[in-house]
């Protein structure tokens, strides 16, 4: 055996379009070009610039909170751009006269990883930056209870993404979709290291969502400021809180199902071999454990979000607190008791299929009272439709059609006749994109300033909005209606003429949502050109009501300079009311905050260097880099110096030049809001 254990040369990207060239060999290794030079560019670019010093200190050995945040969302937004291209080859192939121009594999490999990348890669990186951005500042800590814990995380899940990514340059991803069932993903019908790729991509990043999870629990529990009780804390805090309890509970049988089936290829068990005594179903049973808590892991944080920004831009405080919270707690407990409806028809009894049928219906009840508190929110409300309000409201009613769309299939006899059908492929697109994807573009349109000091560009903001909502109806609603006249999902290509029409109208509706992305480039790249304009030091670009908006933009390392104290609900709002423009200050004390170090980095780099090693059968490698990553935790664990002061001189001078710039800059009235004389302080206050 060798020490690159099962790697050979055709697993090398462009070597297959070489002995068989073709349209889909000669994509595939325009991929693996693209990933290839992708990296090349961004080192000499880093390299002629000078950024490898800044980059290092700043951004890789950062332990700050809000930086990490930042990170993640960075890490969604490249997997995203791969996401939607991925869409967009699938849609194309099956316009194409049949059999198209990919391969059955390639197509296969292409919606697996499109799956893969958009749940695992982009939806969860994306809220898990949101809340490490917002959580903190929003309940008045100074950072997540376990920094440290923090950026090993988030350089797991980078390096689950990164081997996603080299899977387009050595071998092959898999080609069992992204719930990657046995008996095909056994080592008999998918020999090569495709389904390797998902085991241990996955397995990185399920292991630093645990551990996220563990973090927003902790920080929650023991970091909120003195005197904030739980039902003080903000709805999107509350989301958080019951997003952490899926976390920790709903990643761990993903883990386990995906490792029990890494045992099944690699070292000869049976876990889910029939003909050995084992049975496939505890895999679908454990990945649903997993996969339906998932989808409200995915989708509660973007619930958090609305539940800011649109109070936020209505004027008014947001319509039935409690009702809020407590659907939000049903949401998620219900949502461990449903999990067999993925597979109705996969044997079990008519009784139990009813059961989770009618449990499953049960949750479009706390959901419905939410929608209902969103739209009274609104009722009579002044409302201004920024890029942040728009992606709201364009989620509530497109969100809603989803919802119907769900009751349907919770019924077992209906899902019996549209199971794996594109009527489904449209359902939970059309839960995600708006339940998801709107709510994270809300956020950053909405709370970019915190971390950046200038808001975005709003103008090419509604665009993106406008295109992205135009694109998703498009691109989805045709596929209702093949769906429903029996067009089932993962085809490579379809020989039906009726199902024609309805694909091109698909297929553009895919151009337009990858137009709304570029629009989103775009809107960055204006925004960080005209930055001195959009410019909002003082620090409340939207009148806003959380505590957050008190910190002046962007917020200093230290968030706070003294912790407020949570007397309301809404205690900058209450100070905002009372004439104030400043948050009064308690007492200015000492504070430590975690040096940078580049320790998570390594660990993640000797974890990720395992997991390749791992996928290859590189067992030396991987024995190393396993060992490895267990040493670096223990140096660590000794390391005594990781604290440095900051002291309460620093602070009080921090409170005094934010005090001095908020005096100095001029207020605006809400009509100029969206103008570049909004320096971040609004003169009207809402109620
Ligand atoms: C942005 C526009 C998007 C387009 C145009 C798109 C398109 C598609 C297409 C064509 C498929 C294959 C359907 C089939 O089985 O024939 C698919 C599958 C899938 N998509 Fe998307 N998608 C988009 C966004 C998303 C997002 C945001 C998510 C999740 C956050 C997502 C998650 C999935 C999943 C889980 C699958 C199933 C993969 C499998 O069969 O294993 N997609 N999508
Ligand atoms: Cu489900």
């Amino acid at each position: 055996m060798s020490i690159l254990g099962s790697l050979d040369w055709n697993d090398i990207f462009i070597v297959p379009f070489f002995t068989e060239p073709s349209l889909s060999t000669g994509i595939a290794a325009g991929a693996g070009g693209v990933v290839v030079l992708g990296a090349l560019a961004v080192m000499v670019l880093l390299t002629v610039k000078g950024w490898w010093k800044p980059l290092w200190s700043n951004w890789i050995t950062t332990l700050d909170h809000k930086k990490i945040g930042v990170i993640y969302i960075v890490l969604a937004l490249i997997m995203l751009i791969r996401g939607v291209l991925e869409a967009v080859v699938m849609r194309a192939q099956q316009v194409s006269p049949a059999p198209g121009f990919l391969s059955v594999e390639h197509h296969a490999e292409l919606f697996s990883t499109h799956g893969t990348i958009m749940i695992f890669f982009v939806a969860m990186p994306f809220l898990t930056g949101v809340i490490n951005v917002v959580m903190p500042l929003q309940i008045g800590a100074r950072d997540m209870e376990f920094p440290f814990m923090n950026a090993v995380s988030l350089w797991l899940s980078i390096g689950g993404a990164a081997l996603v990514m080299a899977s387009l340059v050595v071998g092959h991803f898999e080609t069992g979709g992204w719930t990657a069932y046995p008996p095909y993903t056994g080592i008999k019908l998918s020999p090569n290291e495709g389904v390797d790729y998902w085991i241990w991509s996955l397995g990185l990043t399920s292991v630093g969502s645990t551990l996220s999870g563990i973090n927003f629990l902790v920080t929650i529990y023991k970091q909120r400021a003195p005197g904030m009780k739980l039902f003080d804390m903000s709805i999107f805090a509350w989301a958080t809180l019951c997003t952490a309890i899926l976390m920790i509970f709903a990643m761990m049988p993903l883990t386990v199902a995906s490792l029990m089936l890494a045992l099944d290829r690699q070292a000869g068990f049976h876990f889910f071999t029939a003909t050995q005594g084992g049975n496939m179903m505890n895999f679908a049973n454990m990945f649903w454990l997993f996969g339906h808590p998932e989808v409200y892991i995915l989708i509660l944080p973007a619930f958090g979000v609305f539940s800011e920004v649109i109070p936020t831009f209505s004027g008014k405080k947001i319509y039935g607190y409690t009702s809020l919270v407590w659907a939000t707690i049903a949401i998620a407990v219900l949502s461990f008791t449903v999990w067999v409806h993925h597979f109705f028809t996969m044997g079990q009894t008519a009784n139990l299929n009813a059961i989770f049928g009618i449990a499953t219906m049960t949750i479009g009840v706390p959901t419905g009272v939410k929608v209902f508190n969103w739209m009274l929110t609104m009722w009579r409300g002044k409302l201004r439709f920024s890029t942040a309000m728009l992606f709201s409201t364009g989620f509530i009613f497109t969100f809603v059609i989803g919802g119907i769309t769900g009751v349907m299939l919770a019924n077992p006899t209906i899902d019996f006749a549209t199971h794996n059908s594109l009527f489904l492929v449209a359902h939970f697109h059309n839960m995600l994109i708006p339940g998801l994807l709107f709510g994270m573009f809300a956020a950053v349109n909405f709370w970019f300033p915190l971390c950046f000091g200038f808001r975005l560009d709003e103008k090419w903001g509604r665009r993106s909005f406008w295109l992205w909502m135009i694109g998703f109806y498009g691109a989805f609603m045709p596929l209702y209606a093949i769906g429903l006249m029996g067009a089932p999902r993962r085809m490579a290509f379809f020989t039906e003429p009726a199902y024609f029409p309805w694909l091109v109208i698909a297929m553009l509706g895919a151009l337009c949502v990858l137009a709304g992305l570029i629009a989103q480039v775009i809107q960055i790249w204006v925004s960080v050109k005209n930055r001195e304009s959009l410019m909002v030091p003082a620090g409340d670009p939207w009148d806003g009501r959380g505590i957050e908006w008190s910190l002046g933009c962007p917020v200093p390392e230290y968030d706070f300079t003294t912790i407020p104290a949570m007397t309301s609900r809404e205690p900058w709002v209450d100070a905002k009311e009372a004439g104030k423009r400043i948050m009064d200050p308690t007492e200015f004390v000492d504070i430590h905050l975690p040096k940078p170090t580049g320790m998570p980095f390594l660990v993640g780099l000797v974890a990720t260097l395992f997991a390749f090693a791992m996928i290859f059968q590189m067992w030396l490698i991987a024995a190393v880099g396993f060992v490895a990553m267990w040493v670096l935790v223990l140096i660590r664990s000794y390391d005594t110096d990781w604290e440095e002061t900051i002291t309460a001189e620093e602070l009080r001078e921090g409170y005094e030049a934010h005090k001095r710039l908020v005096e100095t800059t001029p207020q605006i009235r809400l009509d100029d809001e969206f103008t570049t004389k909004n320096r971040g302080l609004i003169m009207e206050t809402q109620v």
